[in-house]
């Protein structure tokens, strides 16, 4: 019996030979200026036996950062700094996607440029904390972008997309998802605007809409993803109807025919949201998506195949599976045991729990 993960599939205009995606994850490890550097290549292409990687979520503007050392693809020297990552990952044989992300709210004004107020849909301040350099600092209240602003920030994406463009990258993502600008104007948690970016779940859909075409009209749809996460309550996100909200999002997307939709799924390890029928996951959206979809969250070898073969999904992402193993596939491929993964490295420091995780060994011929 042929193993769905590890068949080919088609996505946009690439032919992938297998159905692992190396989820977006944020490493933290960018050098000064948030330039992408030859550490963060090799890791890059030790993973490029993925079908696809989803790079880690970049910013598009110096306003748009909200973590220490994540990199941007706004400036020349960024542009330089992908060209490696790029480069190694087509050496490999690869397909890398870049993930375009503005964080609104989460951040605070030590990330920001002249120490301003961090931006959003709403003045509604997030609970919890940013993470700065100087650590945990309670979120600020941010400012409320004006109505004149938002065509500016539509086109801090397009310039994005372009620079991805320069940097040799195979296609973008568009970061929906997990609480950041695009997912604080769709869910009424933080949008209380009462202009045509507010209101009506149409409203409320409408800056990702004006991102995703601005984008399209740099990539074409074939090499654009978007990343959701209907269920998601990371970054103090909630909606009075997520149900309804995200169903009119998924079926606006529809005659945009995107390379993808990538779908972040609840936990499966959490029993309170164990029953998909009732989860927003892919599941529920696939009836509603005519096109190529991407499940991501808490998966195993097992459960990822499983939703392929149930047909919920085209593609499975792995975040921190492939954090340890950079040839998950082939690993997926013999049932090999996982190297097991150090949180401790996740975010920020050195090759250490970055490019050191070790390649199954070649048993000789
Ligand atoms: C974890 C830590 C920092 C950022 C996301 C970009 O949730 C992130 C992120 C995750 O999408």
């Amino acid at each position: 019996m042929t193993f769905k993960l590890l068949t080919p599939v088609t996505l946009g205009r690439y032919e992938l030979p297998n159905r692992l995606v190396m989820a977006p994850l944020t490493r933290n490890r960018a050098s000064a200026g948030n330039v992408p550097t030859e550490l963060n290549a090799t890791y890059y292409a030790q993973r490029a036996s993925a079908g696809l990687i989803v790079t880690e979520a970049s910013q598009i503007s110096p306003q748009g950062m909200g973590y220490p050392a994540t990199p941007g693809i706004y400036s020349p020297e960024q542009v330089e700094g992908w060209k490696l990552v790029t480069q190694a990952v087509h050496d490999r044989g690869g397909r890398i996607f870049l993930q375009l992300w503005h964080v609104g709210r989460i951040s605070h004004p030590s990330l920001q440029p002249n120490g301003e107020l961090p931006v959003a849909p709403s003045a509604i301040a997030p609970a919890g904390m940013a993470a700065t350099y100087t650590g945990e600092q309670p979120f600020v209240t941010p400012r409320a972008l004006e109505l004149s602003e938002i065509p500016g920030i539509v086109e801090d994406y397009r310039q994005a997309a372009e620079n991805a463009l320069a940097a040799g990258f195979d296609g973008i993502e568009v970061h929906g998802a997990n609480g950041y600008l695009i997912d604080q104007f769709l869910q009424d948690g933080s949008n209380h605007r009462t202009d045509a970016y507010g209101g009506s779940i149409e409203n409320r859909a409408r800056f990702l809409l004006e991102v995703l075409e601005a984008v399209i009209g740099v990539w074409g749809s074939d090499r654009v993803g978007l990343r959701l996460s209907p269920t998601g309550t990371f970054n103090d996100m909630h909606d009075s109807d997520p149900k309804a909200l995200f169903s009119y999002v998924v079926q606006a997307l529809n005659p945009l025919n995107l390379a993808y939709l990538h779908l972040v799924e609840p936990r499966w390890d959490n029993p309170e949201v164990r029953d998909k029928t009732k989860d927003l996951g892919a599941h529920f959206f696939r009836p509603l998506y005519r096109g190529t979809l991407i499940s991501a969250g808490g998966f195993t070898r097992e459960t990822g195949n499983a939703v392929l073969e149930a047909g919920d999904a085209d593609l499975i992402a792995y975040g921190r599976w492939f954090i340890s193993n950079p040839d998950l596939p082939e690993r997926f491929a013999l049932n090999a045991d996982l190297n097991p993964y150090d949180r401790n490295t996740f975010y920020g420091g050195d090759s250490r729990g970055y490019t050191d995780y070790p390649a199954l060994e070649r048993q000789p011929a």
